[in-house]
């Protein structure tokens, strides 16, 4: 009798898939983000500020030689600046500390050519300082970018000059609050000022600044940093400067195939690669301008709203993060059409790719992983990205039908990765019910953090995901229509 008890008790648990080996949850796949990664895939989109002596001298790349005089916006206005970009739907700000003409934004002690010597507040102004309590004050980020290249500095390309860029890297991470990304800009152009030796300094790129050492002591000073350059560690540059993403996104990258100058570099960045060692995502920069700085002539060529909502389908809508760049002028204030642009793009975002049409729709899969609710397709519509429609481990092909509550004209397919357990999908397809059969919409490669496909426009009741092909068990989190 105690024997058949046994049995039953054993038999019940591996019927309840409890404790069966399909039920687990699915391996990761390397490699994976790190949490502050993770964190930084969800914010999605934020802004880029260039400002400083070019802002006055209309030009993209000071010398170095500008006097500090000319440095004088008569209304600069930082909540301006984040109470636009909060409303805009970014969520956060990077700012240019210092650009590559040398000249700080903040009061450095170690540099004459600073604010602290300008008219700006009788030299008792820090636009560090007041940009990094605006971010806070709208529940915004803030970010670093410190030009490494400096056409003012007598010493630069000598060692006194990395102790110099340290120096000012322990300024800006004491006394500015928390950092969430460093920019470090790999440009270098040769000629400068350099103290008034009027010359040309070139670097080894490879060697001079001592990377490693810089990020060890940032890192000391704010663990949580990411430090964003060419070939990362933490993100990666897109490889333009036009707003696009690869339409192949992967989030890894082998860093040490990377190095500047290499034929092919911007496509391996802008692409990334399947078996890369390393998880270092894409970041876009583009400026709403046609310069990075403010130049009145360049007044009448802001983006227009349809542009920067094409960026944002080739940015974030294809699993990368938008940092746009939105120059302040010669007040030190966003342009009057700079902020209409972004008031109009903000409107297109919550008109196109707000109302989720699949929202708690009912969802048939081809295989749920364990035949378990836990990783069943519904998880893909109940608008909670913690949960996600998994498969059985063999399986990297399947579909996942949405059944939508009636009816709909629908323009956008939204799709994203459970990414933390690593980047899957290699190709997939999204079909549209049609006169009682499935027509094929769209294809595509990776999905990713996220993935917005623009379809032709179709009334439908139903959408159908099919995963083509994957590295593992593809995990969706998440599949909104609109
Ligand atoms: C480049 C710089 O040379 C530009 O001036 C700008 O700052 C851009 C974001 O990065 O490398």
């Amino acid at each position: 009798m105690k024997r058949f008890y046994l049995f039953l008790i054993v038999s019940v648990l591996f019927s309840t898939q409890l404790f069966s080996q399909k039920a687990l949850p699915p391996q990761p796949v390397y490699p994976v983000p790190t949490k502050q990664q993770l964190q930084w895939h969800k914010m999605e989109m934020y802004a880029f500020i260039h400002f400083t002596t070019n802002t006055f001298t209309d030009k993209e790349w000071g010398y170095g030689d500008e006097s500090t005089d000319i440095f004088n916006p008569t209304e600069l206005d930082a909540n301006q600046w984040a109470k636009t970009l909060k409303e805009t739907g970014f969520k956060a700000i990077i700012l240019t500390a210092k650009h590559h003409d040398g000249f700080t934004l903040w009061p450095s002690k170690y540099t004459a050519h600073s604010v602290k010597n300008s008219p700006y507040k009788n030299g008792k102004g820090d636009v560090v300082k007041e940009t990094s309590e605006a971010a806070g004050k709208y529940g915004l980020k803030f970010g670093i970018y410190l030009s490494p290249w400096d056409r003012n500095h007598a010493d630069y390309g000598t060692p006194a000059y990395i102790t110099y860029y340290r120096n000012q890297l322990k300024e800006l991470f004491i006394n500015y609050g928390t950092v969430f990304e460093m920019w470090f800009d790999g440009a270098n152009g040769g000629d400068g000022y350099y103290g008034g030796k009027r010359t040309s300094v070139k670097i080894n790129g490879a060697t001079y600044y001592d990377w490693p050492g810089t990020l060890e002591l940032v890192r000391k000073m704010q663990p949580q940093v990411l430090f964003f350059s060419d070939a990362g560690p933490d993100i990666r540059w897109v490889g333009n400067e036009k707003g696009l993403a690869g339409i192949t996104n992967w989030n890894t990258i082998t860093p040490d195939t990377l190095y500047a100058g290499k034929p092919g570099i911007n496509d391996l960045l802008n692409t990334g690669s399947i078996n890369g060692s390393k998880w270092i995502p894409a970041e876009v920069d583009v400026s709403i301008r046609p310069g990075w700085f403010y130049h009145a002539k360049e007044d009448k060529k802001v983006k227009t709203p349809e542009q920067l909502f094409d960026i944002y389908l080739t940015s974030v809508g294809r699993g990368s993060n938008l940092l746009l760049n939105i120059p302040p002028d010669r007040r030190g204030l966003f342009h009057e059409n700079d902020v209409a642009s972004l008031k109009e793009f903000k409107k297109l975002l919550d008109e196109r790719l707000s109302h989720n049409l699949a929202l708690k729709a009912k969802v048939k899969a081809s295989n749920t992983r364990g035949n378990n609710k836990l990783f069943s397709g519904k998880n893909i519509t109940d608008n909670n990205k913690n949960t996600y429609w998994a498969t059985d481990d063999n399986v990297v092909s399947a579909s996942a039908e949405i059944e939508l509550k009636k009816r709909f004209p629908i323009n956008y397919v939204l799709l994203q990765e459970y990414i933390a357990l690593g980047q899957r999908v290699k190709s997939f397809a999204v079909d549209v019910w049609q006169n009682n059969q499935w027509k094929e919409a769209a294809t595509g490669t990776t999905i990713g953090y996220k993935r917005i496909i623009k379809i032709e426009p179709t009334v439908t009741n139903k959408i159908r995901v099919r995963i083509l092909d994957a590295k593992a068990s593809p995990l969706i989190s998440n599949i909104t229509v609109y």
